[in-house]
C-alpha cells in the first residue's frame, strides 16, 4: 500500500526518511522536532548547525543518528495565518521539496508527521488533504511507501460531517440487520422491553444489497429453461437446483485477475494508472497480473473496484470472483458500501474514513 496512515510516534517508525517538522533556524523546538531532535541525540544538532537554516516550504536532509531511520528530512511549514497567506501553496511545497530529497536519496520508505497542524496552527482536515494531495500526486510517478504518521486521535479528523453521515449509515444498516436476525429469531433488541411486542424492522435507505437481491436473477430466461430441461432428462429431481449448479460451474470460467484486466481495458485506464489509483504497489499488481489465479485480500479486491469506479454490481461481481461478498455485519464493508452507494472513489479520503473508525485500509 503505497499510503499508509498510521498511529504512532514518528521516532519510532522504521523507514529510510522521516520528516521533521522544523523551524527557519533547524536549531530544534517544540512538537515534532523536539521529539525527533531528542531521539536522535546531540549530533543531529550538530549537523543542522552546519546547514544554514532553511526557507519556508523548502527541505533540508541530514543524518539520522540514534534514530531508527536513515536520514532526518527537516522540511519549514508555514505557520497558519488564517489562509489567505500563501499558506497552503508553501505547506505543498514542504511536501514536495521532502519527497524530492527522499528520491534523490534512493529512499524507499518515508514518514510524514502533518506538517504545520501543530504548534504552528495549520487547520489539521486542511493540512491532511495537503499531505493526501501532494504524496498521491508524487506517486503517481514514483514507486515509494509513504507513511503519514498522525500522533494521536485527536489531531486526526476526517470532515465531521463526513464522519457524521458513515456513522449514521453505519447504524441504519449494522443496527437493522442485527434486528432482523433477532428478531426472526425471537429474541429481544438489547434495551427493549421483554414485554413490548415487536415492531417491523425500521426500513433503511435502499443500500445496493437490496439491489443485488434483485438483479440477483442474472440467467436468461431462455438458458435456464434449457438448462432445466437437461436436468429433467437426466431425472434431477431438482431442477432449480441443476441450474444454480449449471451457473456457478459456468460462472468460474473467468478469474478474479482476468476480470480485473478485462475492466482495465474496458474503462481504458493503463496498469500504471489503475494500481495506483487503487494505492497498490507495483509489485503486487505483477502478482496479480501474471497469476489468473491469484486470490487477493479483501481490502485489495475492493481497492481494485474503487480504482475502477466500479457500480455496486460490478463491485459484487469481481468481490465474488475473489470468493468474498460485502456484508452488513461487518463496518468495514458498510463504509466501503457508502462511498460505492455514493459514487464516491478517492480512495484516500475513503481510507481516511476506515482510518477514523478504526478499520483496516484499503490497498
Ligand atoms: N510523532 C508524530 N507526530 C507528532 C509527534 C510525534 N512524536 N509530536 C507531535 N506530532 P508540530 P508544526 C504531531 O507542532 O505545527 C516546533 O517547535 C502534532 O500532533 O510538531 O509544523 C518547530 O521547531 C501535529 O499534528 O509542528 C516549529 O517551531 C504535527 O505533528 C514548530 O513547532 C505537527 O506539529 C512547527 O510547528
Amino acid at each position: 500500500m503505497p499510503i499508509q496512515i498510521v498511529r504512532n510516534d514518528i521516532t519510532k517508525i522504521r523507514c529510510d526518511a522521516i520528516v521533521n517538522a522544523a523551524n527557519n533556524s533547524l536549531l530544534g523546538g517544540g512538537g515534532v522536532d523536539g521529539a525527533i531532535h531528542k531521539a536522535a541525540g546531540r549530533g543531529l544538532l550538530d549537523e543542522c548547525r552546519t546547514l544554514g537554516g532553511c526557507e519556508t516550504g523548502d527541505a533540508k536532509m541530514t543524518g539520522a543518528y540514534a534514530l531508527p531511520c536513515k536520514y532526518v528530512i527537516h522540511t519549514v511549514g508555514p505557520v497558519w495565518q488564517g489562509g489567505g497567506y500563501g499558506e497552503e501553496a508553501l505547506l505543498r511545497s514542504c511536501y514536495r521539496r521532502s519527497l524530492e530529497l527522499a528520491k534523490e536519496k534512493c529512499c524507499e520508505s518515508v514518514a510524514f508527521p502533518l506538517i504545520s497542524s501543530g504548534i504552528y496552527g495549520y487547520p489539521k482536515e486542511q493540512a491532511l488533504q495537503v499531505a493526501m494531495d501532494e504524496i498521491s500526486s508524487f506517486l503517481f510517478d514514483n514507486d515509494m511507501l509513504v507513511y503519514i504518521v498522525v500522533f494521536d486521535k485527536q489531531s486526526f479528523r476526517v470532515s465531521s460531517k463526513l464522519v457524521a453521515d458513515i456513522a449514521e449509515y453505519i447504524d441504519e444498516h449494522y443496527v437493522d440487520e442485527h434486528f432482523i436476525a433477532r428478531s426472526s429469531m425471537n429474541m429481544p433488541m438489547p434495551g427493549a422491553s421483554v414485554s413490548a411486542p415487536f415492531g417491523p424492522p425500521k426500513t433503511s435507505k435502499p443500500g445496493f444489497f437490496d439491489k443485488r437481491n434483485r438483479s440477483e436473477k442474472r440467467i436468461p430466461r431462455k438458458e435456464s429453461a434449457q438448462i432445466d430441461d437437461r436436468a429433467a432428462s437426466y431425472g434431477a429431481s431438482a431442477p432449480g437446483m441443476m441450474t444454480d449448479l449449471s451457473y456457478l460451474v459456468d460462472s468460474v470460467d473467468e478469474s478474479f485477475s482476468q476480470m480485473l484486466l478485462r475492466k482495465i481495458d474496458e474503462k481504458g485506464m493503463s496498469d500504471a494508472e489503475c494500481y495506483k489509483k487503487a494505492n497498490i504497489d507495483r509489485k503486487l499488481f505483477s502478482k496479480i497480473r501474471s497469476n489468473p489465479l491469484y486470490k487477493p485480500s479483501k481490502p485489495t479486491a475492493l481497492a481494485f473496484a474503487i480504482a475502477l469506479e466500479l457500480s455496486p454490481e460490478e463491485t459484487d461481481d469481481l468481490l465474488r470472483k475473489a470468493g468474498y461478498a460485502l456484508s452488513h455485519s461487518s463496518k468495514f464493508d458498510i463504509i466501503i458500501e457508502y462511498f460505492i452507494n455514493r459514487r464516491e472513489y478517492n480512495i484516500f479520503t475513503i481510507n481516511e474514513a476506515l482510518f477514523e473508525f478504526d478499520q483496516p485500509l484499503l490497498g
